[in-house]
């Protein structure tokens, strides 16, 4: 597999020459400054592929060319806005950029309630507790009908927290789960958002009478729209998991089991129609056995996220060391390497050590941590391509 890296651009702290030290071979990028929904201009895309190119690396992914809230809700302007998508994948390709990474996920992205969960090393690594994200859907969102949607058991805690919470820790979960985590990956919370909270019910508020299948159809209309442009360029579109993958605040999501997965592929039966292996985010639910999901399918992965979890009997989760946990990454490696060889792969997120935590970057994309994972992955590859038969 080729080894990429997440590179979020000149912002970046950390440099191109610092990943060509440290055996990265193909960077993982997005126009970060364009807001969502507007065309990737040619000029624009080259810019940043001769910069990278100009440091021995090349451009081997796009994540992610955002798909835009309205034509996720159906809403007005998606028919421009979908317009706009088929000419950035359309300019991409020309460019020779051939893999890109979308997700549908309504609203928010990746959710996590903690981003320095400290482990007994020193190090922290993030985590999602379930009782805090209930107490924040059901008690900073004030969402109609939250309560509901949630076991008594698990209502019993959440009323035992309400009790114990402080105005800090209440403000530190806002920020964590809306602007912390968003911020960097969706549009939607750019910047200094001054009312997050207003900001994400107005958000959720779109969504109204948008179910399962509602969003499904949603899906099917865009990639019947936008795969037939990337398969003129040769592009491989590339859906990324839900994170965690199941609902939440009563927004559907559809990218969560293998049934999901198998739907979407067949959405559109094309070979520019396929997914982004994230062992991480599917590994974040108990329902899901990475391995048997890479078997099944392996052919249409087009790029690979290697990152695993621990999840406990409650639900709640922590991004466990790359060498333990249920993403099995070993021998996910082993059926890759196999299945699918020459995939792009990054190794999904880091833990904070060392200096990492002075150094602002992220959450998940430490330096030190991240190269520290890719280092334990080269191993598991070198080792899985040696003793291949
Ligand atoms: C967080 C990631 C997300 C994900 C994108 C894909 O680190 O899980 O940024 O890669 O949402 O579109």
């Amino acid at each position: 597999m080729e080894k990429t890296w997440r590179w979020f651009g000149e912002k970046d702290p950390i440099t191109l020459d610092m990943l060509r030290q440290i055996g990265v071979e193909g960077i993982v990028t997005a126009l970060h400054q364009v807001p969502n929904g507007e065309i990737w201009t040619s000029e624009a895309i080259m810019q940043v592929k001769s910069n990278i190119e100009a440091h021995g690396l090349k451009w081997s992914v796009v994540e992610s060319l955002p798909v835009p809230e309205p034509v996720k809700y159906a809403g007005p302007g998606r028919e421009q806005l979908i317009a706009n998508y088929k000419v950035s994948l359309a300019n991409l390709g020309k460019a020779g950029i051939k893999t890109v990474v979308y997700n549908f996920m309504p609203v928010i992205d990746w959710i996590r309630t903690d981003l320095n969960y400290k482990l007994a090393d020193g190090t922290s690594t993030l985590y999602f507790d379930k009782v805090r994200f209930a107490y924040f859907d059901c008690y900073i969102l004030n969402r109609e009908g939250a309560i509901g949607d949630y076991s008594e058991e698990l209502m019993k805690q959440v009323n035992a927290l309400r009790e114990t919470i402080t105005p800090d820790e209440i403000e530190a979960l806002v920020t964590t789960i809306i602007v912390k985590t968003q911020g960097f990956v969706n549009e939607n919370f750019k910047g200094n958002v001054s009312r997050p909270v207003e900001l994400f019910r107005e958000l959720l508020a779109r969504y109204k009478g948008v179910d399962k299948n509602q969003l499904r159809a949603n899906l099917k209309y865009f990639l019947e729209e936008v795969v037939p442009v990337a398969g003129q360029y040769g592009i491989k579109l590339c859906v990324h998991p839900d994170d965690p993958p199941y609902p939440v605040l009563g927004l559907p999501r559809i990218v969560g089991n293998e049934e999901d997965i198998a739907w979407v592929l067949n959405a559109v039966d094309s070979p520019s129609n396929g997914f982004t292996f994230c062992a991480g985010s599917l590994s974040s639910g108990l329902h899901n056995d990475v391995l048997s999901l890479a078997l099944r399918f392996a052919d249409k992965t087009h790029f690979l996220h290697l990152r695993s979890t621990e999840v406990y009997a409650d639900g709640n989760f922590l991004e466990a060391p790359h060498d333990q946990g249920r993403g099995y990454l070993v021998e996910l490696i082993r059926i890759f390497e196999k299945l699918h060889p020459g995939l792009p792969m990054r190794v999904d997120h880091g833990k904070l050590m060392l200096d990492d935590a002075q150094k602002n970057y992220n959450p998940g994309y430490s330096f030190t941590g991240r190269m520290y994972a890719l280092a334990q992955i080269s191993g598991m590859l070198a080792v899985v391509n040696y003793t291949k038969k």
